[in-house]
């Protein structure tokens, strides 16, 4: 088995932890028993060897043996490879719910949300929306929250037959809407599901260990 090793910041405030998206890459390790080590990336200022592999300047990357890969949905297919994760008897409809979840789920959800964090951190998420664009961001979300709602509530214990890769991602994106579920049982209740595997509470256990050590590591260098 080749070694794995999955990037994220040196360092982040409070208000992402627990939804960096880091965590996509370390709960498909964990549900495939992988082993991988962290290796950071300053989160300021940006360094050249982390565009080198994340043109966006973003986190998670990988690097899998000779592969390095980032964006999360290519990330957790490729670790995915060979297992229960991605049979392939279902590779295309997985396939297509990562895609959904990052395309045409997660772009809504981050405008709502952002349009919200920026009521109180304008400095980081801009000026806020207007209160028309704030309507328009929840309708669009709530949009495409509602169209899943009715899939999981009518027949699907998970998106696309077992528990999957598509799973990871469409549970972490949905995640991000936060309360916004709150009005959808089926849709909580799918979140809950996943998020009460075994796989999922170590990477988030480990995600937080992550910044816990990490405001310890600042703390020493600060004196
Ligand atoms: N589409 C990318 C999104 C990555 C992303 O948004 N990463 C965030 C952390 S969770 C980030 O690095 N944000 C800082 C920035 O955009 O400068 C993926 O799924 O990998």
């Amino acid at each position: 088995m080749s070694k794995l090793t999955i990037y994220t910041y040196d360092w982040l405030p409070e208000f992402p932890r627990g939804f960096v998206r880091d965590l996509r890459a370390r709960w498909v390790a964990e549900e495939t028993g992988r082993d991988y080590e962290i290796a950071t990336v300053p989160v300021h200022p940006k360094s050249d060897a982390h565009k080198a592999m994340q043109p966006f300047a973003q986190v998670p990357m990988i690097e899998d043996g000779d592969v390095s890969l980032f964006e999360t949905g290519a990330i957790v297919l490729h670790l995915a490879e060979g297992s229960a994760l991605l049979p392939e008897a279902m590779r295309s409809e997985i396939t297509q719910w990562v895609i959904a979840a990052l395309n045409s789920l997660e772009p809504m959800i981050s405008n709502w949300m952002t349009s919200q964090l920026s009521k109180d951190m304008p400095d980081i998420f801009g000026p806020p929306a207007s209160e028309e664009l704030e309507a328009q961001f929840l309708k669009s979300m709530n949009a495409r929250l509602a169209a899943m709602e009715k899939l999981l509530a009518d027949d699907r214990e998970w998106i696309a037959g077992d528990f999957s890769a598509a799973d990871i991602i469409l549970v972490d994106v949905l995640r991000q809407a936060g309360d916004a579920t709150k009005g959808y049982p089926a849709l909580t209740a799918y979140i809950e599901r996943a998020t009460a595997r075994p796989a999922f509470k170590q990477a988030m256990a480990d995600h937080m260990k992550h910044w816990e050590d990490a405001d310890a590591a600042k703390a020493a260098q600060a004196g």
